[in-house]
C-alpha cells in the first residue's frame, strides 16, 4: 500500500511542485486548493503521469465548515495519511502599518494562521489513530526576521513558527514529527498575488538575482519527509544564495 500524503494550496508554486515529487516517489496524494480547474487538471495529470492514486479536494482553508466537510468525510482508506503539508498561504499587500487594509489583514490571519490550525486539528487526531505522521508547515523568512512593510504576513509567520514548535510538544508523545520549512524569495505566484494581479511589480521582486524556486522547496520538503523515523528536522531556513536575510540582498545580475 502506498503512503498518502495531504497537501494544502496544491494548484499553484511550492504546494504543485511538492505533489509532483511525492507522486513520483509513489505517495498516493489528497491534493487541496479553491481553484477547482487547476486541481482536477493537476489530478488528471499526477495519475496519468505516475500511476498514483489522487483525491483533489476543493475548499477554502479560512471557512472551518469546507474544511470539516472535506475532512470529516475522507473514506477510510484515504484517513491514513502519513504526510500533512500544510502550504496554502499568501501574502496581501505591502504596506506601513499606519496605511494596512483590513481586508488584507483579515486574509493573511485566516489563511496562514486560522486555515493552518484547522487542517492540522482535523488531520492530526487521524495521525494519532494511526500512530503515526508527519506535519511539514510552510513557514517563512518572515516568520524569523520582520521586514519594512511586511507587518501582519510577518507577525502570520511568526505565528507558523510558534504554532510549529507547540505541536511538536503536543504530538511527541504520539510518534508524530513536525517540521517547519522556512523559505526565502522563491519565485511562485506568491508576489504576484501579495500585489493583487500587477505581474510587472511582482517580478521586479525577483529582478538581478536567482530566486529559489518552487521544485528547490518541494525537494527540501520531500527531504526531510524521507528521513529514517528516528530523525526529524524541526526547523529548516533556506534562502537564494543572494539573499543574506530579508534586508540584503545581492541584487547584482542585472
Ligand atoms: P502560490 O501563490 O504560488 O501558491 C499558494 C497556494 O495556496 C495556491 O495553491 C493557493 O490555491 C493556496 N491558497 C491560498 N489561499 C487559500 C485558501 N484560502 N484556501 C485554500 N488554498 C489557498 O505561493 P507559494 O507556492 O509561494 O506559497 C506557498 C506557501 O509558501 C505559502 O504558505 C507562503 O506563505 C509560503 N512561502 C512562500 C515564499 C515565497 O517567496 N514564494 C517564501 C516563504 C514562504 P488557490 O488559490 O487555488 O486556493
Ligand atoms: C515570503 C518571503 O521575504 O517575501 O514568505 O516575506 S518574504
Amino acid at each position: 500500500m502506498n503512503k498518502i500524503a495531504l497537501i494544502t494550496g496544491a494548484t499553484a508554486g511550492i504546494g504543485e511542485a511538492s505533489a509532483h515529487i511525492f507522486a513520483k516517489n509513489n505517495f498516493d496524494l489528497i491534493i487541496t486548493g479553491r481553484r477547482e480547474d487547476r486541481l482536477t487538471q493537476l489530478a488528471d495529470n499526477l495519475k496519468a503521469t505516475y500511476s498514483i492514486n489522487v483525491l483533489p479536494l476543493v475548499f477554502d482553508v479560512r471557512k472551518l465548515y469546507e474544511v470539516q466537510k472535506a475532512i470529516e468525510g475522507l473514506d477510510e482508506n484515504w484517513q491514513a495519511i502519513d504526510i500533512l503539508v500544510n502550504n496554502a498561504g499568501l501574502s496581501a499587500g505591502l504596506e506601513p502599518i499606519q496605511e494596512g487594509s483590513f481586508a488584507d489583514w483579515d486574509v493573511m490571519i485566516d489563511t496562514n494562521i486560522k486555515g493552518l490550525l484547522y487542517v492540522t486539528r482535523l488531520v492530526s487526531p487521524l495521525m494519532i489513530k494511526h500512530k503515526k505522521g508527519h506535519i511539514i508547515n510552510l513557514g517563512s523568512i518572515a516568520g524569523k526576521e520582520t521586514y519594512a512593510n511586511g507587518n501582519v504576513y510577518c507577525a502570520t509567520k511568526h505565528a507558523v513558527d510558534s504554532l510549529s514548535k507547540a505541536m511538536r510538544i503536543d504530538l511527541l508523545p504520539h510518534n508524530i514529527k513536525v517540521t517547519a520549512i522556512n523559505p526565502g524569495a522563491v519565485e511562485t505566484e506568491f508576489s504576484i498575488v501579495r500585489f493583487k494581479g500587477d505581474e510587472e511589480r511582482a517580478k521586479n521582486v525577483y529582478k538581478g538575482f536567482d530566486p529559489l524556486t518552487a521544485q528547490d522547496i518541494a525537494d527540501t520538503i520531500y527531504y526531510v519527509a524521507s528521513l529514517p523515523p528516528h530523525v526529524n528536522i524541526n526547523d529548516l531556513t533556506i534562502m537564494p544564495t543572494a539573499q543574506a536575510n530579508t534586508v540584503y540582498w545581492n541584487k547584482s545580475n542585472s
